[in-house]
């Protein structure tokens, strides 16, 4: 039997990576406290599931829970499939999704980027980027669970670091997740070119 295609001859249970990868994370390494304990694998509930971003991601409600975030603009379907086409093939791209299978809604995403550089003996640098849970489901430990798997999703792919920006309220956060401030080195500074 052939892929199940939606009208637009696209396969929306396609991933963005390959999803055996959040097996291999392994959370006794995460300085994050879960009580109770909850893994990628093992989130807590039969009906959540975290995993790759899909193409049908689309129709779950991905684009309105970044929008809890920031600025999201109009994304068409058009658009969306050729960002997620861009990053497939350019490699380097996890976005990472919280599912509710009851609703079929993402309730949680963060993305993992992986630059590859020349310092470190051509090593590979993380950026952990667009942290977003829904905030009708707090209290489920789902941040937490979805920073520390992109963290060690980070050391699975053999980044020598990952770094994120965050506002000054969610340092203290950051930090009982494993993050620090570096002496010295930790600031952020942006230059900002439009207000889309
Ligand atoms: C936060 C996010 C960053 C995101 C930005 C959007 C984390 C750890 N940081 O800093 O990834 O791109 O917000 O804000 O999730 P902006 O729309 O002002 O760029």
């Amino acid at each position: 039997m052939g892929a199940i295609t939606t009208p637009w001859g696209m396969d929306p249970n396609e991933s963005l990576y390959q999803a055996s990868l959040l097996t291999k994370l392994n959370f006794a390494r995460s300085p994050a406290k879960f009580n109770p304990p909850i893994t990628a694998v093992n989130p807590g509930e039969t009906w959540m599931v975290v995993r790759p971003l899909q193409r049908g991601d689309y129709d779950k409600g991905f684009l309105q829970l970044l929008g809890q975030l920031t600025s999201v603009g109009n994304c068409t379907r058009k658009q969306f499939d050729e960002r997620f086409t861009f990053m497939k093939d350019a490699g380097g791209y996890f976005v990472t999704v919280i599912e509710d299978t009851r609703s079929q809604k993402i309730i949680g995403s963060a993305t993992l980027t992986v630059e590859q550089k020349f310092i470190h003996n051509c090593g590979l640098r993380g950026s952990l980027e667009d942290v977003v849970v829904d905030d009708t489901y707090r209290g489920k430990q789902l941040g937490k669970l979805i920073v520390v798997t992109v963290s060690l999703l980070a050391v699975v792919l053999g980044c020598y670091k990952v770094s994120l920006n965050c506002k000054d309220t969610l340092v203290a956060y950051y930090k009982t997740l494993g993050y620090v401030l570096e002496p010295g080195n930790s600031n952020c500074m942006n230059m900002r070119f439009d207000s889309s």
